[in-house]
């Protein structure tokens, strides 16, 4: 007992004074903070308002200039920026560049088909985007409506989501990897009027149902009054009274469509996340602080210069999609790159060969992925030309030491500015990453993250202090407001305010963990809750069991995270049967299933197993901290276990897991 309440006491210290740097990287070369530098972060600290507010002047497109800079405080979660502001987002993306550059390239393509991408200027895509818009409002959409989009990475889907923009209704994206049951739980909480998606989709090689998908989504969701059905591949699909063949009636459009002029502060866009409960919250972006903050972070990141390909080879299901497809990059007239195929198709060297007939500029990816290919060799990587790539981005789960290494030295051969992005969807935009960077330190192998001007990040020690000193460890926090940080959730301010900032008062909680070096640099040390991030991809355990609690035989279930070579992390569950005569193995392959339709395939845990009870408090809480020691191999380090109910209960989950273990060896 006393052993316990050391590993326990053990493991809290850990959490607080932290692990240490989550690996010691090579000291930063050239980017100590260089005078430009120090400079626009001193200025954006001193006087935020003004100095966004400049930016914002300088940056967009306006149809009334702003009045009032920012608004509002942590302290009430509640900010607003460029009051009295009026523009259009897809004007900003489209319109100004079109009218100075008509055949300038906007997407390219990178379709599933190896060799067959597809380019679309910027001509073509604000006609795209006019055809569609009108689409929208002949169908009855209007402003403030909300749109669900469930499709693959294409050119129509970016349209897509500048159409609702331009006709002001609220898109929401959602990944085309979800099942039609969580389709249809954000379609309901979003209220969505109309439902934009593809017949099928096609994704290394393989055909996916998409209509299908939503036609199961749509079946209880009274708010949708039409479904707008684009053609991916030749295939017909059932059609119903409420399916409409988008580019049948896009072609019957006009393709003007004057631009509805919006607020600084109307709704852009909603995208549902994960957090530590068991409901994705619906996180709400606004129009022109999003937009600002996703074009100056692209710019300034990856050092986008006109004229460069920048490949993000996220889907747009995403938040990264959202702001390094589409609206950065978009914003910033750029080139953006829709990659819609695997790292894997069809062979490993997919990506690289991409690089070269693209001429890719700036390739960002997932660590994840760069795990999964450096395990098949250099080979497929050396031999496509990649002397066009300048910058390498990493984003979505903290990057490994022999990933970051693979991707500098082997993709980007030493001569490529490496940068690890952090950010979450409620961020909007990369808020710590190595650059910008002095003047002057651009190709050195940056590696020291730091805030992005107008950050302030602080770290809290476990009583709620900032903690001032460096060499530590605590929990990632930003003190002040910044354009483009999410403003609400959707229907529920009352939560955006209690997940955010009811833990810090007068500051925002990440939920991640960060470890500040000697020099002042930030490493995430990853989730604080109970937020797992499998593949990059972030999914509450909650979520997870409360779609495993669904099996009649499985009363209860806990769901913890454990270290996985490729995804990062992998989700194990422990599940209690009803009774003894339920076979294990059965029951668990059923649970898998309804994970797979509640969620989404790669929600399924990796391992479930068996035990006949879960360890609790006495008042009846499961101790999942406890769970988690045991499958990440910390039990010595299990902490404070003076609440448990039944001590005996975790030598014989440890004795069942060690069983368990033994049998899948890879574990
Ligand atoms: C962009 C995105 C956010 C969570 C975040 C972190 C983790 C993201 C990094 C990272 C370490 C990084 N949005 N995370 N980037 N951890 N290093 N560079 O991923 O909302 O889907 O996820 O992802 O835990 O809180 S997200």
């Amino acid at each position: 007992m006393e052993a316990l309440s050391r590993l326990l006491r053990a493991l809290r210290q850990r959490l607080w004074s932290g692990p240490g740097a989550p690996w010691p990287r090579p000291p930063a070369r050239g980017c100590s903070g260089g005078s430009d530098y120090r400079e626009l972060c001193a200025r954006a600290a001193r006087e935020p308002g003004p100095f966004w507010g400049a930016l914002a002047r300088q940056t967009l497109l306006w149809d009334t200039p702003h009045h009032t800079d920012c608004e509002g405080d942590f302290a009430r979660g509640r900010v607003r920026w460029f009051l009295g502001g009026r523009l259009n987002v897809a004007a900003n993306c489209l319109d100004r560049h079109a009218q100075h550059s008509p055949n300038r390239v906007a997407l390219i393509w990178e379709k599933d088909e190896p060799g067959t991408e597809e380019r679309v200027t910027y001509r073509e895509l604000l006609e795209m985007t006019c055809r569609l818009a009108n689409t929208l409002k002949k169908n009855g959409i209007k402003k403030g409506d909300r749109v669900a989009i469930y499709m693959p990475v294409c050119p129509l889907a970016v349209a897509a989501m500048l159409a609702c923009a331009r006709i002001g209704a609220v898109h929401t994206v959602v990944f085309a990897g979800f099942s039609g049951e969580s389709l249809a739980g954000r379609i309901s909480d979003a209220e969505c009027k109309a439902v934009i998606t593809c017949n099928q989709g096609v994704r290394g090689g393989r055909v996916i149902e998409l209509k299908k998908t939503v036609d199961e989504a749509v079946e209880n969701c009274p708010s949708v009054k039409c479904v707008f059905v684009a053609q991916r591949t030749a295939n017909k699909v059932h059609m119903g009274s409420r399916d409409i063949l988008l580019e049948e009636e896009m072609a019957k459009e006009a393709s003007v469509c004057p631009p509805e002029i919006m607020d600084s502060e109307d709704m852009l866009f909603m995208l549902y996340t994960s957090g530590s409960t068991g409901k994705p919250k619906g996180i709400v972006h606004s129009q022109a602080g999003y937009l600002l903050y996703v074009a100056l972070t692209h710019k300034h990141v990856f050092d986008y210069k006109q004229g460069d390909v920048f490949g993000c080879v996220a889907d747009i299901g995403w938040i990264t999609g959202h702001s390094y497809i589409v609206y950065g990059p978009l914003c910033n007239g750029g080139t953006t790159v829709l990659f819609e195929s695997t790292p894997i198709y069809p062979d490993p060297g997919r990506y690289w060969e991409t690089v070269q007939r693209l001429r890719i500029n700036q390739f960002y990816c997932a660590p994840t992925a760069l795990r999964l290919l450096l395990k098949h060799g250099d080979e497929y990587v050396k031999k496509y030309d990649r002397s066009s790539l300048t910058a390498l981005g990493s984003v979505g789960e903290p990057i490994n030491r022999e990933a970051w290494q693979w991707f500098y030295s082997v993709v980007g051969e030493e001569r490529c500015t490496l940068v690890d992005t952090w950010w979450q969807t409620e961020t909007g935009g990369i808020c710590v990453a190595p650059r910008p960077s002095e003047k002057g330190a651009e190709i050195v192998p940056a590696i020291a993250m730091r805030p992005f001007y107008g950050i302030t990040p602080v770290l809290m020690d476990e009583k709620g202090k900032v903690i001032e000193d460096n060499n530590v460890s605590g929990a990632l926090c930003i003190a002040q407001p910044w354009p483009g940080m999410a403003r609400t959730i959707y229907g529920d301010h009352q939560r955006f305010i209690e997940a955010y900032f009811k833990t810090y008062p007068g500051y925002y909680f990440t939920g991640d963990g960060a470890y500040r070096t000697e020099e002042g640099y930030y490493q995430i040390t990853g989730r604080m809750d109970d937020v797992l991030n499998i593949s990059g991809h972030r999914l509450g355990t909650a979520e997870i069991e409360d779609a495993m609690d669904e099996h009649p035989a499985v009363p209860e279930t806990a769901v913890v995270g454990y270290p996985h070579d490729i995804k990062g992390e992998g989700a194990f569950a422990f599940i209690v049967l009803r009774d003894d005569t339920a076979h294990p193995e059965i029951v668990s392959k059923e649970v898998k299933a309804i994970v797979a339709s509640k969620i989404a395939k790669y929600a399924v845990p990796d391992h479930i197993l068996v035990v006949k009870r879960l360890p609790k408090t006495r008042s009846g809480k499961i101790m999942r901290r406890l769970l988690r020691g045991i499958v990440t191999g910390n039990i010595c380090d299990l902490g404070d276990i003076t609440t448990l109910d039944d001590p005996s209960v975790i030598t014989e989950i440890l004795d069942t897991y060690e069983k368990y273990k033994a049998q899948h060896p890879t574990l």
